[in-house]
């Protein structure tokens, strides 16, 4: 059995990662989630991999949680160190957590590694993208996640045996960490009241909690929340010492931890809430990448043509004010684009304060084709995302050559998952 404290753990799928080719388990089991590493998508591959290594017959075969970023974005998630961090009661002793330098990124996946080399399983995704994809789809044996089943998981992970077989659950749901317990609760409770460890089970629970309040709204959010994501939530408080009006008996680790653990379920949300949302330490460059996804498009005229789009935290007052002025800003952005050889940059933010609940667009086309493109798409959606210029169009181009740089206000509740999609369409008409 790998090492049962969550830090030992880790140390120990990183070994078997990064150790000598000739030593590595074969296959190696790896666990990853989506592009945009966010919280769910980290947290739930860590729960994931820990439980399936600690449960027989897995426990066979160690799974490496991967986180799908490279290390020096690690430093971009202090939610995940949050989240990972030890006891909030200031009476309880196990204090330790674990820091963020412990979990496994893209960094230190070996290039040598190959999708004979390894099985795959995907948690809040279902089809690896990226260069994940081209080098190990093949491998993909299961998957746990709450998006539209894009149908290339194979229904049955036919190279195991039937105790040994990897999970294909697709179901909608606030989280996919609700999920991840949900599945593993059972291997859970056995693991706490065979092999107690208080610290390790309630980092655990923080993991699995920290993505459920984030994406439910603190459970609140009535179009997001649904039972197995309270159920989930009851089963990681129940670790940390919550029973919630409940019999003790009821609950799923009764016997096992008593000591007050100092968790709050708001204070927990709200400090995570905080923490996603405080950009204050973080320059240009940062907040450009934190949340960002890319798109390449063939458009009419036969060009490729590459759309990378930021999603932003905090409302363009916000980013003005408190990273840096508007010559920072675009300094920021051009760089950002220029090396990630973008035509059409786009960054769409959130404003939460002054003034109001809001939402912004900025759109900058470096390159002709581009600027027909950012034209075409305000043109044919200024009505339907009811697009207003925005701070007496302070941030609009003037003068550069062969460029178009716009910020528009949009009346709509659409976040990237819905205004991306328009983009592209105009890149490709473009
Ligand atoms: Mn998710």
């Amino acid at each position: 059995m790998p090492p049962r404290s969550l830090g030992a753990f880790l140390k120990a799928a990183r070994s078997a990662l990064t150790g000598p080719a000739s030593q590595r388990p074969k296959p190696l089991t790896i666990v990853v989630g989506n592009e945009s590493a966010d919280l769910d998508s980290l947290c739930s591959a860590i729960l994931l991999a820990y439980f399936r290594s600690h449960t027989p017959p897995h426990s066979a075969s160690l799974h490496v949680p991967l986180c799908n970023l490279e290390r020096q974005d690690l430093a971009l998630r202090p939610e995940l160190q949050a989240a990972l961090s030890g006891s909030r009661s200031k009476s309880s002793t196990s204090t330790q957590g674990v820091p963020l330098d412990n979990l496994i990124t893209l960094t230190e996946l070996p290039d040598d590694l190959t999708a004979a080399d390894t099985r795959w399983l995907l948690v809040d995704h279902n089809a690896l993208t990226g260069s994940l994809a081209k080098r190990f789809q093949k491998s993909v044996v299961g998957c746990i996640d709450h998006h539209v089943d894009e149908g290339v998981v194979p229904q049955s992970d036919e190279g195991a045996n039937a105790a040994d077989k990897a999970p294909r659950i697709i179901e909608t749901c606030g989280s996919c960490a609700s999920l991840v317990v949900e599945y593993a609760k059972d291997a859970w409770r056995h693991l706490a009241e065979e092999q107690p460890d208080e610290a390790t089970d309630r980092i655990l629970a923080q993991l699995a909690l920290a993505p459920i309040l984030i994406d439910t709204t603190n459970l609140k959010s009535v179009n997001k929340t649904v039972d197995v994501d309270r159920r989930s939530a009851a089963v990681a408080e129940s670790v940390l010492g919550v029973t919630e009006g409940k019999k003790a008996a009821d609950t799923p680790f009764h016997s096992a931890y008593k000591s007050d653990s100092g968790y709050n379920r708001t204070a927990f949300f709200d400090e995570l809430s905080h923490l996603k949302t405080d950009l204050s330490t973080f320059s240009y460059a940062d907040i450009l990448r934190k949340d960002y996804k890319e798109w390449r498009e063939t458009a009419s005229s036969g060009v490729g043509l590459t759309t990378g789009f930021s999603s932003v935290a905090q409302g363009m007052g916000y980013l003005l004010k408190n990273i840096g002025d508007r010559d920072a800003l675009f300094d920021g952005l051009r760089t950002h684009s220029r090396e990630r050889g973008v035509d059409l940059a786009a960054v769409m933010t959130v404003q939460h304060d002054e003034g109001g609940f809001a939402r912004q667009l900025l759109l900058w086309a470096f390159t002709e084709e581009a600027v027909t493109a950012a034209k075409g798409f305000i043109n044919a959606n200024r009505e339907s995302l009811d697009l207003k210029p925005w701070g007496d169009g302070q941030l609009d181009s003037t003068s550069e050559k062969g460029e178009w740089r716009s910020c528009w206000t949009h009346g709509t509740k659409f976040s990237r998952k819905q205004v991306a999609p328009l983009v592209r369409d105009a890149m490709k008409s473009a």
